[in-house]
């Protein structure tokens, strides 16, 4: 029996307040309104930016569903939905492409205005939820909500892609693939022969690595407090590791020792730290090096540095997805993917049912994961 049209009663990891666990509840999904696509996620992988809202790190309105790296299939569209439909297997995007603001009709743009990073609306942009526990509104998050056996987006926020993907694994091609591993090709711009530095070696940073590799650097050098990352770092492309922890001197100054006192030419923060972020500024050369945000800051915070240090011809930046224009991108980074220009085996080391959502975020904290896939 069809479900279109109707309100779908499902399983969801609902959050109630910050620093408190997920509880599964029934939940009701309202039927897409114009312009918006209902989903049957099949998969979603769990990143650290969903932990930086249970943390406080990251302000959100609760209560809310969280989760923003699926997979999954079109269950029905809303009026006036053209670019997807019933049975089409998709990925939700965090980051939308309208197609129509001015930084999705620049050629170098990619932070499409209708995106709800940072705002946290956390609704839909009637400025109403399509989710409801017991007849009250549940937040949404990033445009998307994907710890849930349904959700509904914009279409703006979802790309088709090949229907032989398999969601389990091209759902990380939704966050943290695609965000380390563009920041390397599309934002730092690495260059064949270069030194670069990736600033912590999560899910994302070994995102950057194979981004890196794929642009053909010759040094790679992996930076993490947890040396159990380094093994897999290597295995992707770095051809040393560090841990900060083992030196007296900051960790700029061992990169410079590394480097024959010039730098790197390339360094990417992927953790979402003040300190490291002006560590890895810092670390690459004073005159051509270009650092690259990745890692989310957390809310409010502040920098303070010396200008000398980008007068000297430094670029600093940073980049959301990897600097992907969403829509357009995801589906092709999907069919690279199985054309096996790279691969995203390694970066899932458990999966589970959404059932056993605390315990994968338990993985998180403990440092024992890098990527949990829930399994629907
Ligand atoms: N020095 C060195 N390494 C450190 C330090 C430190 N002081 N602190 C932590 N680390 C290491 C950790 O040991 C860990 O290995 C790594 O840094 C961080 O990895 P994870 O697994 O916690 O995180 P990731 O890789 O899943 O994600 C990190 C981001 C910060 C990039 C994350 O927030 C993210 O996915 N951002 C996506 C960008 C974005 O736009 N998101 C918006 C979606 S809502
Ligand atoms: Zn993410
Ligand atoms: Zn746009």
């Amino acid at each position: 029996m069809s479900t279109a049209g109707k309100i779908i009663k499902c399983k969801a990891a609902v959050v109630w307040e910050p620093k408190k666990p997920f509880s599964i509840v029934e939940i009701e999904v309202a039927p897409p309104k114009a312009h918006e696509v209902r989903i049957k996620i099949l998969a979603s992988g769990i990143c650290r930016s969903d932990d930086h809202i249970l943390s406080g790190a990251i302000t959100v309105k609760f209560p809310i569903i969280l989760g923003h790296e699926a997979a999954g299939v079109v269950e029905s569209v809303g009026e006036g939905v053209t670019s997807v439909k019933p049975g089409d297997k998709v990925i939700p995007l965090f980051l939308p492409q309208c197609g129509k603001c001015s930084p999705c009709i620049h050629p170098k743009g990619n932070l499409c205005k209708m995106h709800d990073l940072g705002i946290a609306a956390g609704v839909m942009s009637d400025g109403t939820s399509r989710f409801t526990y017991k007849g009250n509104p549940v937040h949404n998050f990033a445009s998307t909500s994907t710890f849930t056996e349904y959700t509904v987006v914009h279409e703006s926020s979802v790309a088709k892609i090949d229907a032989a993907a398999p969601p389990e694994k091209v759902c990380l091609i939704g966050c943290g693939f695609s965000t380390g591993y563009g920041a390397a090709i599309n934002s730092a711009k690495v260059e064949p022969g270069s030194t670069c530095a990736i600033f912590g070696l999560g899910g994302v940073g070994l995102s950057a690595v194979m981004g890196c590799k794929a642009a053909g650097a010759s040094r790679i050098i992996g930076v993490d407090i947890n040396k159990d990352k380094f093994p897999k770092a290597k295995e992707l492309g770095a051809t040393e590791c560090v841990n900060p922890l083992d030196f007296k001197k900051p960790i700029n100054e061992v990169l410079f020792d590394m480097t024959d006192g010039e730098g790197v030419d390339y360094s990417l923060e992927v953790i979402g730290r003040t300190d490291t972020m002006t560590a890895a500024m810092t670390s690459c050369n004073m005159n051509y090096g270009t650092s690259v945000i990745v890692g989310v800051p957390p809310t409010a915070s502040e920098i303070t540095f010396s200008p000398s240090l980008i007068f000297t011809g430094r670029t600093w930046k940073g980049s959301i997805f990897g600097g992907w224009k969403s829509k357009d991108s995801v589906p092709r980074l999907v069919s690279d993917f199985m054309q096996k220009k790279f691969t995203l085996d390694p970066l899932i080391t458990h999966t589970m049912p959404l059932d056993k959502i605390n315990e994968g975020f338990e993985l998180l904290h403990t440092g024992k994961s890098i990527r949990c896939v829930l399994v629907f």
